[in-house]
């Protein structure tokens, strides 16, 4: 029903590189233009310009443990087919039978040793190497040049922490370079144990009809909408003051668009530290890679939500003990995945670390839905107010006045004691981090399709306009 129908090609229309300057120039004044969230051109361009070269979450180790496990992932508008191989090597490739391009793969997950192509028949191995074909000495014999015919591939897969990111653009620079000090923070929150995370379940996945850059955009920085958005939170005492949520976030800004929000937890009491993890799991923690701001922050106000950018977004936050128990901490991990313009589907995963009990497990899983699940009592507030933001953006009214968005916090500097990876604010007002978000967007949008992350230029320019 949403499914994108398609727009001329980007890159001639002057009234895009427009619009990128007007987000640059917006951003210096604190301001963006709505119609980003809702554009042919602006989507078209996206998913050349940003999902053709940066690198993407598909998987997670724990969903693809074995030889021949397969899941089915998205890279833009791209279906793939995310596979291990009987070397332990994880192989991404386009699911698109090389012969006349129909889907090879029908199923979102799975075991199996080939992909055989539902109209002809042509076959893959597990490599996506050209396995076979049906009459194959009749219809082709010796014509057929086996290793030119295997399916396409990302030329770059690597994985940190068990997440594994492919990269459809084999000049942008290796994984771990790119991710940068961004590496610290993915360390701290799912490498603190040496068993590592694991997905609970497969991913629940539901459309919105909200641009993805919404979900991208609130998960790097938004702790203001809290106390608003999700007052019935408060009233369901799925936390105790929601109020407080906004007024202890903490902000941290890794560069390149990708930012997480810290909580100060801790002011509701000792139990809190280290999200709330109980003392049984903590001292199987293992703190020895964490620099002290690192080791301070997780124990103190650990980061409890964030966006790598561009559409991997990251939460876990205590559950506080609607049972009567224990409070505990539930991770969700979650794309926003681009369908068409002002469209997404969202993907949301539930994670554990691996060394935590079956029962546990369970509970936190359920903790994740309850909040943050399609029906969840925080994602149903958070789906629809970014509703409107999309309808607003398709606006020919706001379009023709050429109508911006407000971003002017009173301006924040980053925490000069700060000796932690990136910088780190004390407070989250100032909107910095969503700043950094829209830089980074419209530093790719005008690169035209070489991923840039690491780039010395990407560190805020100063905001020139008046607050
Ligand atoms: O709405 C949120 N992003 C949020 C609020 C997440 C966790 C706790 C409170
Ligand atoms: Fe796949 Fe023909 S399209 S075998
Ligand atoms: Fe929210």
């Amino acid at each position: 029903m949403y499914a994108y129908e398609g727009a001329a090609p980007s890159g001639q229309g002057s009234d895009l590189d427009q619009l990128i300057q007007r987000v640059e120039t917006g951003m210096d004044a604190g301001l963006l233009p709505v119609e980003v969230f809702c554009d042919d051109q602006v989507f078209r361009a996206e998913m050349e310009r940003i999902f053709g070269s940066t690198w993407v979450f598909v998987a997670h180790d724990s969903e693809i443990p074995k030889t021949g496990d397969f899941v089915l992932r998205k890279i833009g508008l791209d279906t793939v087919i995310v596979a291990r191989d009987e070397t332990g090597t994880v192989n991404v490739m386009l699911n698109q039978c090389r012969h006349r391009a129909s889907e090879v793969c029908h199923e979102d997950q799975g075991n199996t040793r080939h992909f055989r192509c539902p109209y002809h028949g042509w076959t893959y191995n597990i490599k996506g190497e050209f396995a076979g074909a049906p009459h194959f000495a009749e219809a082709y014999g010796e014509s057929l040049d086996r290793k030119a015919w295997g399916l396409r591939r990302a030329p770059q897969v690597d994985s940190v922490n068990g997440f594994i990111f492919a990269c459809l653009d084999a000049r942008t620079a290796p994984l771990r370079e790119y991710l940068g000090d961004t590496l610290k923070v993915m360390d701290a929150i799912f490498g603190l144990h040496p068993k590592g995370m694991r997905a609970i379940a497969p991913p629940e996945r539901f459309t919105v009809r909200a641009d993805w850059k919404s979900g991208a955009e609130n998960f790097c920085g938004d702790a203001y909408h809290v106390s608003t958005a999700h007052v019935s939170v408060g009233l369901s005492e799925f936390i105790p003051d929601v109020r407080q949520v906004s007024v202890i976030a903490r902000g941290l800004d890794l560069g390149d668009a990708n930012s997480f929000i810290a909580h100060e937890i801790t002011q509701w009491g000792p139990m809190f530290e280290y999200w709330g993890y109980p003392p049984e799991v903590v001292q199987q923690f293992d703190f020895s890679k964490l620099d002290p701001a690192m080791r301070e922050l997780i124990r103190k106000s650990p980061p409890t939500i964030g966006t790598i950018f561009p559409n991997f977004s990251y939460l876990r936050f205590p559950q506080p003990a609607v049972a009567g128990g224990r409070p505990y901490p539930f991770t969700s991990i979650r794309m926003w995945q681009p369908v068409a313009p002002g469209v997404m589907e969202l993907w949301n995963w539930q994670f554990e670390y691996a060394c935590v009990d079956e029962a546990t497990t369970r509970e936190s899983y359920l903790a994740g839905v309850y909040g943050f699940g399609s029906g969840g009592i925080f994602e149903q507030d958070d789906t629809a107010v970014w509703e409107g933001i999309a309808k607003a953006a398709r606006s020919p009214w706001n379009r023709r006045d050429g109508v911006m968005l407000h971003y002017q916090q009173k301006r924040i500097e980053p925490d000069p004691a700060w000796t932690g990876p990136g910088e780190f604010y004390a407070n989250i007002y100032g909107e910095r981090l969503q700043e950094g978000f829209w830089r980074r967007w419209a530093r790719e949008m005008k690169a035209g399709g070489t991923a840039t992350a690491r780039s010395p230029e990407d560190k805020h320019t100063a905001r020139g306009g008046e607050q």
